[in-house]
């Protein structure tokens, strides 16, 4: 191209810059890549590393004066933005024995995941179900929600929720629960039985695409897993691997958020898996290694790890393990554009 071309190319564009306007042309290949381009990278929160910093902010502040005190986990490749993906929030929340943490609620979905303590509650419209180390609840999107820690011992839980894509649409709203019964009107033991026993109350229509089963308590899942690796073989990429559903519907339990608890047989080695869902793995048990990004992540308990969109990666445990893991698969999905490579 002449210089005189690209001089007259350079005003064009200067031009057209002062009435908000710029040619695609010069941003069609980065619009659209050829693969998946994330600012998100792979990285490793280590609990010996967040454990004593969650003690710490324990005795800086109180649960009450946070709100919610809850440490964020910032993917490095995000830093400032509050994002461990690029779609998805998480955060180590820690309540002491004691401590509460007032009702609200927000349009954002949430999932919890207990990485120690047992004993604490979280209320879903006043029904208090008390929490063990291992279970997944959810808070489904606009539902008054408080916690609250009557044990005699810290609490700490994964949250993860969808805050980056109800920002994405500017769809987020919130308010304050003054007024909202923090008292038990129920706790989990009934939405177990309503829910919880692939049965529903006969009347009971579906008002949204959420599960109203809240509470997936961890022995009835690692049963499921033990049964599964006794009878047949792990999956070459996974292991032995169950998504949680929303009982009502078969599908997910949030319409943003999909869950997952995988079993890893003692030695197993794992073949290279990707997907376009970006996977935060909570370690629940044994010890074992992620290899992603030309990184190894050596994991144990209460670990958590991100494996970015279409990187691939591979799962080793040298010890049985159990990750509990989450993604924004069902939001992908319902837009028809989720994508997943095997091997
Ligand atoms: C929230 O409501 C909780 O209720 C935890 O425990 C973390 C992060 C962002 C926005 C709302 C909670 C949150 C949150």
């Amino acid at each position: 191209m002449s210089d005189e071309a690209k001089t007259q190319r350079q005003a064009f564009y200067e031009l057209i810059d002062t009435r908000s306007c710029t040619p695609l042309w010069e941003v069609l290949h980065g619009l659209v890549p050829k693969t998946p381009a994330t600012p998100c990278v792979p990285h490793h929160w280590t609990w010996d590393t967040m454990w004593p910093f969650l003690q710490r902010a324990g005795q800086l502040i109180s649960a009450e004066e946070a709100e919610r005190r809850v440490l964020v986990l910032e993917n490095p490749g995000l830093r400032g933005q509050s994002r461990i993906t690029h779609s998805l929030y998480a955060g180590l929340q820690l309540i002491l024995p004691g401590e509460v943490a007032p009702p609200h609620r927000h349009s954002q979905s949430a999932m919890r995941f207990i990485l120690q303590g047992q004993g604490a509650y979280t209320a879903v419209g006043g029904r208090r179900i008390t929490m063990t180390e291992g279970d997944f609840i959810i808070t489904p999107s606009w539902s008054f929600h408080d916690h609250g820690n009557p044990s005699d011992s810290p609490m700490v839980w994964l949250d993860g929720l969808d805050v980056p894509i109800v920002e994405l649409f500017d769809a987020q709203f919130r308010e304050d629960g003054e007024g909202q019964p923090t008292t038990a009107i129920g706790d989990g033991t009934e939405n177990l039985a309503e829910f919880g026993l692939s049965m529903k109350p006969v009347e009971y229509k579906a008002p949204t695409r959420t599960s109203p089963l809240w509470w997936f308590p961890y022995d009835r899942s690692r049963e499921a897993l033990q049964k599964l690796a006794g009878t047949r073989e792990p999956h070459a990429c996974w292991g032995h691997k169950l998504q949680y559903v929303n009982p009502a519907t078969g599908g997910w339990p949030m319409p943003t958020i999909g869950t997952f608890l995988q079993l890893l047989p003692a030695g197993f080695h794992g073949k290279p898996y990707r997907s376009t869902d970006a996977t935060v793995y909570a370690v629940r048990e044994g010890t074992g290694v992620c290899e992603v990004g030309g990184k190894e992540f050596a994991f144990g308990p209460k670990d958590i790890f991100v494996c970015p969109s279409w990187a691939p990666y591979s799962l080793r445990a040298d010890s049985e393990a159990v990750l509990f893991s989450f993604s924004d698969r069902p939001a992908q999905q319902s837009l028809d554009i989720w994508r997943e490579q095997l091997g």
